[in-house]
């Protein structure tokens, strides 16, 4: 399909031999002109070259407060080619380009600009001769985009280059996702790894719902709303917020957060912090009961005179650890007093602003009205749902700026009535309805069915567009991975519409395979490399080379798969080639986490076990008896209903990962009865609401000790293929 678009374009080269116009897929796609025959081969590279006048220039027109340097950004690159190509280039900075180079600058008067004509620092310009590339940017957020565009080429072309031109700029200034880490926690190294995923594909914001609790219904006794899930995620040691995060393991610290703010704008994501009030305040309400509305403690009494001053103070707790320019106060589905909720808003806008020196966002909820003193029109608002509100009737045309995050592409993780699990993402190519047929969508289409409901794609109101991901099942429902499972497809099928770019469905899933195993500063499928179906495998062979005895001296012991995943281990041989393992010793691999799909198979003996065993841990997992086989992952236990080991036996256990469900198989040595039991996750909030669902674990394979338990390992084998 990929040599496919290249056969094209040389025809069309051939056929006016001089250049020729046209857009080459990626994701997004982009604009480019190539110059009269042939490739330039990435592996041509010697060195990047950052001009010297521009190498410690930063773009202070963006949302974020802390701008790389071009100097970084060429920094990050380099890396990004040595971890794709293994390339070693050096990074230098001078005043001209050299050959087999590639120069990376700053261009003042590059045509960049969004779609509604304001100037726009993301854009770029990259050429590619034969004896070398230049890429010119608006600003180094501009050139970062850039390297995207030639490392996405060059994957395409199998390592090389077409001969041309390119000159491109985004749409629109906001291009991302929201990502609910309230009601379900995230740690800091998945948020910085789906930071890089987005990055790939050019967006640019990832917003990050810090505080909210699971439904607060109704029936409830006001002891249950008290108890229920509600978590604020930002830990501080201050005395005027203690209390309101309690749980230090899945809190962020200011380090933490600065550090995520930090290596996600390194690969030009801004983080924008939402904390959520007056609404889908329970971490709040739960700190300080009294601020809460009787008739739902979800909700605060905003005419309690702490109610506004707490806020305040929590803001003034958190601003300085956040690095954007505009800040988030949730502000949605408030239900009760409209005039309150309006004075909230206002009050804490100009709060912000004056103390924080930062612009707000809220969540389309009580658009103006007549009868109502409004909410300023410098608060800038983000639409999700026409039953809140009319984005272009109401706010739109009243002056003030949106962000489409309408719910057409909303993602309830795992099982909703009102929600898919994934993106739907076969609607980002169909979703205008101002195109026979369906075009694509843009972020200037909020009514996908209405044309009515849209604006110009030149109206200046429209920000962008986030896509939220919501946890409405809270922490037990997923584990951390099936969110980025959720979004897979639905990240860069958003990323190339938010740009601007015009990728069709058909050319999609092609292109997304041949880039997908090459995204650089992730590894979110927690895919590990090997030359055949078989990851690691330590048999017989392996403890039989073992020296018996010793017990202090670290051995090897060989991988039998031909991946030289050699293992080390201080548990003694046994004569019949097993290790005898107790909790003084363990085995371990160099390896962490698999994800699906894969079989992990152990052999084992237990002579004695505890209440809570781990069998084998790993990165994102461990293997436990509790007595049950259970898999301990992002916090969570899921256990089998009834499937044990049996003692004193020699058993084949193996984890089978098939698509988003996980299974675990029991044999006895020499039997051919294997029983197998599949892992579920059982959703439900307060024992209500229960739903039974898959549940995707990544096997746990760094290491093997007799944590709560003793006995011998005859083997491990982890296969990528699961039958
Ligand atoms: C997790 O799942 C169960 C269903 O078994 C549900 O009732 C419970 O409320 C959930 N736990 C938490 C902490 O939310
Ligand atoms: C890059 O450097 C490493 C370490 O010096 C070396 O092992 C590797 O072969 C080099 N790669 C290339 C492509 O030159
Ligand atoms: C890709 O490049 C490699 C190494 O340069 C070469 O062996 C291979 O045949 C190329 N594949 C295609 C499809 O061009
Ligand atoms: C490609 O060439 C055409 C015609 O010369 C020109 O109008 C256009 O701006 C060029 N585009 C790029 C990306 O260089
Ligand atoms: C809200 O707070 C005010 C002032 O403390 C109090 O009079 C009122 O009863 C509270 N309302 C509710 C519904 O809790
Ligand atoms: C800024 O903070 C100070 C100290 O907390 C406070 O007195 C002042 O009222 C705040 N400004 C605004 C506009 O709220
Ligand atoms: C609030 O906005 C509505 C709609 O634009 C307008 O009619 C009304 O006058 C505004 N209220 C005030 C107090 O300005
Ligand atoms: C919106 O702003 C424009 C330009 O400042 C002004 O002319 C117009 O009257 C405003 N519209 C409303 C409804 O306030
Ligand atoms: C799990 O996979 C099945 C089959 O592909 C699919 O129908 C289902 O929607 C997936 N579940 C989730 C939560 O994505
Ligand atoms: C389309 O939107 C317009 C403007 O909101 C509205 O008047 C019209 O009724 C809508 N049409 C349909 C078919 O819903
Ligand atoms: C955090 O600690 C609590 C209490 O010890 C535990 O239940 C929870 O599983 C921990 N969370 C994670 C993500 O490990």
């Amino acid at each position: 399909m990929v040599y496919h678009r290249l056969d094209y374009l040389f025809a069309v080269t051939i056929l006016c031999s001089v250049v020729s116009s046209t857009r080459l897929i990626g994701i997004p796609t982009l604009p480019f002109n190539a110059s009269a025959g042939g490739q330039y081969p990435v592996s041509a590279i010697s060195s990047i070259i950052v001009d010297r006048a521009y190498a410690n220039h930063v773009d202070e027109s963006g949302e974020t407060l802390i701008p790389p340097t071009l100097h970084g950004f060429a920094g990050t690159f380099a890396s990004d080619l040595h971890d794709i190509w293994g390339l070693n280039v050096s990074v230098s900075v001078a005043s001209k380009p050299k050959p087999h180079a590639i120069y990376l600058s700053i261009s003042k008067t590059l045509p960049s600009s969004y779609a509604n004509g304001e100037a726009s620092s993301e854009g770029y310009a990259f050429e590619v001769t034969t004896s070398g590339i230049t890429v010119y940017g608006a600003s180094p957020l501009g050139v970062w985009w850039g390297t995207r565009s030639l490392i996405q080429q060059a994957i395409l072309s199998n390592g090389s280059l077409l001969l041309g031109k390119s000159v491109d700029s985004p749409g629109w200034k906001i291009r991302g996702m929201m990502l609910d880490a309230a009601r379900h926690y995230y740690p800091p190294e998945f948020v910085i790894e789906l930071c890089s995923y987005m990055s790939f594909f050019k967006q640019n914001t990832l917003q990050l719902h810090l505080s909210d609790n699971l439904y607060n219904s109704p029936s409830y006794t006001r002891e249950q709303s008290l108890s229920l899930y509600a978590r604020f995620r930002l830990w501080s040691d201050a005395p005027e917020v203690e209390g309101l995060a309690q749980y230090k393991n899945e809190s962020y610290t200011k380090k933490q957060f600065k550090s995520i703010q930090s290596e996600c704008v390194a690969r030009g994501i801004t983080i924008i912090p939402e904390l959520e009030a007056p609404g889908h305040a329970l971490p709040i309400v739960q700190w300080k009961p009294e601020l809460g509305l009787a008739d739902d403690l979800s909700l605060l009494n905003i005419s309690h005179s702490d109610t506004i001053s707490t806020m305040k103070t929590i803001w003034s707790t958190f601003l300085g650890w956040f690095d954007s320019k505009t800040v988030h106060i949730g502000a949605d589905e408030y239900t009760a007093e409209v005039t309150e909720y309006n004075r909230f808003v206002n009050e804490m806008a100009e709060f912000i602003r004056t103390n924080g020196s930062k612009s707000i966002r809220i969540w389309g909820t009580y658009p103006p009205k007549p009868e109502y003193d409004n909410i300023t029109t410098d608060v800038s608002i983000q639409h999700w749902e026409f039953f809140e509100d009319n984005p272009l009737f109401d706010y739109i045309k009243n002056n003030y700026s949106v962000v489409n995050s309408d719910d057409v592409y909303y993602v309830v993780n795992k099982y909703s009535q009102s929600y898919p699990p994934v993106v739907n993402v076969a609607k980002t190519f169909h979703g205008n309805p101002a195109v026979a047929g369906g075009g694509p969508w843009q972020p200037y289409v909020f009514d996908t069915s209405n044309a009515t409901n849209n604006p110009k794609i030149s109206n200046k109101h429209v920000l962008g567009a986030i896509t939220p991901l919501w946890n409405d099942f809270g922490p037990n429902a997923t584990v951390y991975s099936e969110t980025y499972y959720a979004w897979r497809e639905g990240i860069p099928a958003l990323a190339d519409k938010q740009w601007g770019g015009d990728l069709l469905e058909e050319e999609f899933e092609t292109v997304l395979a041949t880039l997908h195993s090459f995204i650089p500063g992730q590894n979110l499928a927690r895919s590990i490399p090997s030359r055949s179906s078989t990851i690691v495998h330590y048999g017989e062979t392996s403890f039989k080379e073992t020296c018996a005895g010793d017990k202090d001296r670290r051995r090897r012991i060989r991988d039998l798969s031909g991946n030289n995943y050699h293992a080390s281990t201080n548990c003694p041989a046994t004569s019949h080639n097993t290790l005898l393992i107790s909790k003084s010793c363990a085995l371990k691999t160099p390896l962490a986490s698999k994800g699906r799909n894969y079989v992990l198979s152990l052999k084992l003996y237990i002579s004695s076990v505890e209440q809570d065993a781990t069998l084998i841990s790993g990165a994102d997992s461990a293997l436990m008896l509790t007595p049950t086989l259970t898999l301990f992952a992002s916090g969570n236990y899921y256990r089998l209903k009834s499937a044990t080991l049996p003692m004193k036996t020699w058993v084949e256990l193996s984890i089978a990962a098939r698509g988003n469900q996980t299974f675990a198989r029991v044999r006895r040595d020499a039997s051919a009865d294997v029983q197998e039991e599949e892992f579920r996750a059982v959703l439900g909030i307060n024992g209500m609401r229960l739903q039974s669902a898959e549940i995707a674990i990544e096997a746990p394979v760094a290491e093997i000790r007799g944590r709560g338990w003793k006995g011998e390992v005859g083997g491990l084998m982890l296969s990528s293929e699961a039958e």
